[in-house]
């Protein structure tokens, strides 16, 4: 155990006699002097942790989204308030005391219900990513990203607590006929988007606890849908409605936008299922590695078909890939936390993450994507990314 401790910190380029050293100027037992700040009624960050923020795209409300810091976090969970940001309408100001959900369309019996309502009937709590369709885009033109946030940022994950879909649908009764649901949001754009019936049988959630305290207004306060494994997109927030009805409704958001354009001129459409992805995301590009030697390569892995099997890491541009340890918990549908212990060497590396999901589905390469779905899609790019290593340490985007 000592001695493993001593390689990594040699490795590390710091010796045990600085170490101890260190140890030695400590003060003593000494009773600290002031007495710290007292307890606080709503906690925050250490003010010595302020680089991890959300990233703005633009300004306008209609296009506005803000993306998560990948680089900043550890393990699986992001946390609330480092969720990223996709609304069309900005955030509306919803008072749950005043909000409610209608269920109606082809069922026996339509229902209103108001949030307390909701929050008396059979809850679960599931940890699963959501990630928007249009991230990654970048990587179609494709345009070397300054971070991995800024390319890759429009993904997080975390608890989700409230009722299971199936459970209201069971309560008012879905008719033979009732294949799909409409799901609409109470923000000024109405947010509409065609769901097949089977996802509400399957995992779909009524939302209203995100990491143990309620949704954060930014996404859906009072109540959101989340569709596990799908794109973000059919995750409608601030649901105020769903009809139950026997076609898809072809609504705006399903037409002129999230569908993916291929290159026969004809539209992939209601591709909901997002597809195996990883990232390395420290070292990313933006970083700097110091000095040679010991650095631990870390990031995440997941897909929308269930677990991740297998995530293999490659420092050589692709030419060998060797298998990353996946952190515990491991769960479907959920960023999966890689790590590989590595010894930079201080030579010019470019480093790249692969990952296989539960159904053998394997992360692919850019061009082999590029080969299969043609250019004129800004959605679903699911390609490796790789970053480069420069002999100064510097990390960019490979295409760069
Ligand atoms: N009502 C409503 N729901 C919405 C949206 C919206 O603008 N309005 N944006 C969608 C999109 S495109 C995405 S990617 C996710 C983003 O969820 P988040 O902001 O909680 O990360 O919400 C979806 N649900
Ligand atoms: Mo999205």
């Amino acid at each position: 155990m000592e001695h493993d401790r001593r390689r990594f910190l040699q490795a590390l380029g710091v010796t045990g006699a600085t170490v101890m050293a260190g140890c030695a100027d400590e003060p003593a037992g000494d009773a600290p002097s002031l007495l710290g700040r007292g307890i606080s009624p709503y906690g925050e960050r250490s003010p010595f942790e302020q680089a991890a923020r959300r990233l703005p795209d633009t300004t306008t409300l209609e296009e506005a989204s803000s993306r998560t810091p990948l680089q900043d976090l550890d393990g699986m969970i992001t946390p609330s308030s480092l969720h990223f940001e996709r609304h069309h309408a900005g955030v509306p100001r919803i008072d749950p005391a005043q909000h409610e959900l209608l269920i109606h369309g082809l069922v026996e019996r339509p229902l209103v219900f108001t949030v307390t309502e909701l929050r008396r009937l059979p809850s679960i709590s599931r940890i699963y990513f959501l990630e928007c369709s249009g991230n990654s885009s970048s990587m179609w033109r494709p345009a070397p990203q300054p971070s991995v946030q800024a390319g890759h940022g429009l993904t997080s994950c975390s608890n989700w607590i409230g009722v299971p879909l199936s459970v209201l649908l069971g309560e008012v009764g879905v008719r033979p006929e009732g294949r799909w649901f409409i799901a609409e949001g109470a923000d000024a754009c109405r947010m509409s988007r065609s769901i097949p019936i089977e996802k509400a049988w399957d995992d779909a959630l009524v939302a209203y606890g995100q990491n143990g305290e309620a949704l954060r207004p930014e996404q859906g306060y009072p109540i959101r849908l989340l569709l596990p494994g799908w794109e973000g997109n059919t995750s409608v927030k601030w649901l105020r409605r769903i009809k139950v009805v026997d076609q898809p409704v072809m609504a705006r958001d399903e037409t002129s936008k999230y569908t993916d354009l291929m290159p026969d001129g004809r539209a992939r459409q209601f591709t909901f299922l997002m597809e195996p992805k990883s990232l390395i995301t420290r070292p990313s590009a933006g970083r700097m590695l110091t000095a040679p030697g010991f650095h631990e390569i870390s990031g995440i892995a997941w897909s929308g078909s269930g677990i991740i099997a297998r995530v293999e890491v490659s420092v050589d541009g692709g030419a060998t890939w060797t298998d990353a340890t996946l952190q515990e918990p491991v769960l479907p549908k959920a960023h999966t936390r890689f790590t590989l212990p590595w010894r930079w060497d201080g030579s010019e590396r470019v480093i790249a993450s692969r990952c296989t999901d539960g159904t053998g589905h394997v992360q692919p390469t850019r061009e082999a994507l590029v080969a299969a779905r043609g250019l004129n899609s800004n959605y679903h790019c699911h390609a490796i990314q790789a970053w480069r290593i420069t002999a100064d340490g510097r990390v960019v985007d490979a295409v760069a």
